[in-house]
């Protein structure tokens, strides 16, 4: 009702009020963190909920790891036992909450306890692409490549869909690469956390050719170069990939027929 009244006197004295209210947003972004109650990541060797353990070890927050060194069915049974409807990795509580989906978790974390980093400012031009990636990680890229890999691993597929398959999504992350260094932008931010887990996928189960997709492969030597991407492999990852899927033997001709 105030803001109404202010507003309109502004737009009666000729006054634009979108600065000031960009200067009070851009403002909001520096606030203090919250103080962070006990993390306990719920996590399987090798799945999406490195992208926390990952996320923390980034910010050099503190969390508790809920694992059973190389033995996928008892950590999955650790997240059974939480009684929560929807038994996921990541899972993971913060305080007396249960959260599961990997992204939201990321924003939570990032938003709560360590605002303004690891993500560009809304006000920069990145802002837009590295929400898109953000969501284009599960929402298009995962979503695509797991509903490949079912179909491919029952009916190996001799030609390429028309609608967008693995390859088409993967290609979509390599051209950016060929614009950014990283996925959001200029700086590695959450982004780049999201779209890890996804492209190892493409090329780990061959559903894509690693060939293709050298501006990809050159990023991810970049971040395995990271230090706390080597931490995160050391804490959650200590024995290498456990359990993998069986990799598709038959990828569709390259070529749109
Ligand atoms: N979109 C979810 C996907 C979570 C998900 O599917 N996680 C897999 C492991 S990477 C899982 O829990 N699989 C066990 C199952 O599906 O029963 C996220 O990003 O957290």
């Amino acid at each position: 009702m105030l803001r109404t009244v202010v507003t309109s006197l502004a737009l009666v004295a000729g006054i634009s009020v979108a600065p000031c209210q960009a200067k009070a947003e851009e403002g909001a972004a520096q606030i203090a963190p919250m103080e962070m109650p006990d993390v306990t990541i719920y996590h399987l060797e090798g799945r999406r909920s490195e992208r926390i353990v990952w996320l923390m070890e980034e910010l050099d927050l503190p969390y508790k790891l809920e694992y059973v060194r190389g033995d996928l069915r008892a950590s999955m049974a650790k997240v059974h036992s939480l009684g929560h409807e929807m038994p996921m990795v990541p899972t993971v509580v913060i305080g007396d909450q249960i959260l599961v989906e990997s992204g939201a978790i990321i924003d939570v974390i990032l938003a709560r306890y360590a605002p303004g980093k690891m993500e560009p400012s809304r006000d920069s031009e990145h802002y837009p692409s590295h929400r898109m990636w953000m969501h284009y990680a599960e929402g298009s890229l995962a979503a695509r490549l797991f509903s490949d890999y079912r179909a491919w691993r029952t009916t190996p597929p001799t030609t390429r869909s028309r609608l967008v398959d693995s390859e088409a999504v993967v290609q979509f992350s390599e051209n950016h690469l060929a614009k950014q260094p990283w996925f959001g932008g200029k700086e590695f931010s959450s982004a780049d956390i999201m779209m890890m887990f996804p492209l190892n996928v493409g090329t780990g189960l061959n559903l894509v050719d690693v060939e293709k997709f050298p501006n990809i492969a050159a990023w991810k030597k970049k971040i395995q170069a990271r230090p706390a991407y080597k931490k995160m492999l050391e804490v959650a990852r200590p024995d290498g990939m456990i359990g993998n899927l069986p990799a598709i033997k038959q990828r569709p001709p390259s070529e749109r027929k």
